[in-house]
């Protein structure tokens, strides 16, 4: 008799159980698919963003050929980390700063360009995606990506001494001596106080009328703004006067492994006193220092 009441006991309990996980089952089902639906939606909307942003930039290089084109030739190569999702590069005197960005993965390095060691490594609160960075005086300027905040290091310890808000979602930044510039994946680039961020001016980047959009990290180079195109092999070379592309560079011969879609080009550092450029990009082995285009210098 004992047994029986407990095998209905334990009969009910699944039986409830079973309910219980059936209507669970339900919800979870519906709440799988609507995010697969989502997920689905975003990558169709995404992949055609991208490839309209490629396939328009491509189409439209190769019916404009008057403005320079630069295949890139590397004429040393350095190491560098590739776990490393590059988002901003500068040098200085033997050392590249470096950001890296993925949430749980961001990063500020100073590394040895040489040797590609990581002499200092910051790593970066999770919620932080660490994007553009640079130099103004003995400070870092790095940027994250849509949390509307910029971290100021000391650039001797790499201690943050301070976080500023930022109106803006950031991708890449660069300093010309009196104003930040600052990227937004758009066409337009930002100039502004370097010490409370005010806006100074905008600046949209085209060529011949064409708006050149996804321009992602930076690089100030006497009068001229380097820039990576997002998802592309091209870095426009801007007039940072009027906004005008006044050359391109390709870096698809560089001879970089990629192993996914998103290892793409982002990263150019200028050594100043040796005249000397480098390129990199997401997750890539090596640093490229490439010749400086003859008409650009
Ligand atoms: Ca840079």
């Amino acid at each position: 008799m004992m047994s029986s009441v407990v095998k209905t006991s334990v009969q009910n309990k699944n039986y409830a159980t079973m309910m219980k996980d059936m209507k669970k089952f339900t919800i979870t089902g519906k709440i799988t698919w609507r995010i697969l639906g989502a997920v689905v939606w975003f990558f169709l909307i995404f992949t055609k963003a991208d490839a309209q942003s490629y396939d328009s930039l491509a189409l439209y290089l190769s019916q404009n050929e008057d403005i320079p084109y630069y295949l890139a030739q590397a004429i040393a190569i350095y190491p560098h980390d590739p776990r490393a999702f590059t988002e901003g590069l500068v040098y200085e005197n033997g050392f590249l700063y470096e950001s890296t960005g993925l949430h749980g993965e961001s990063s500020l390095r100073k590394v040895n360009l040489s040797t590609g060691e990581i002499i200092h490594l910051v790593e970066i609160e999770d919620q932080y995606f660490g994007e553009g960075l640079t130099i103004v005086g003995s400070t870092l300027i790095q940027l994250t990506w849509k949390s509307r905040v910029a971290l100021l290091y000391h650039k001797d310890t790499l201690e943050l001494e301070k976080t500023l808000y930022y109106p803006y979602e950031g991708w890449g930044v660069t300093y010309d001596g009196s104003h930040l510039i600052v990227s937004d994946g758009s066409n337009l680039l930002r100039f502004l106080n370097p010490v409370d961020f005010s806006l100074i001016r905008e600046l949209p980047v085209s060529s011949g009328g064409k708006l050149i959009d996804q321009l992602n990290e930076l690089e100030y180079i006497n009068g001229k703004i380097y820039a990576n195109v997002w998802h592309t092999d091209i870095i426009a070379i801007i007039d940072s006067q009027d906004g005008e592309v006044v050359g391109w560079i390709d870096v698809s011969q560089l001879e970089e492994k990629r192993n996914t879609r998103e290892d793409v080009p982002n990263g150019i550092a200028y050594d100043a006193e040796n005249n000397r450029l480098f390129v990199t990009g997401k997750r890539w082995s090596h640093v490229y220092e490439i010749q400086l285009p003859e008409l650009i210098k």
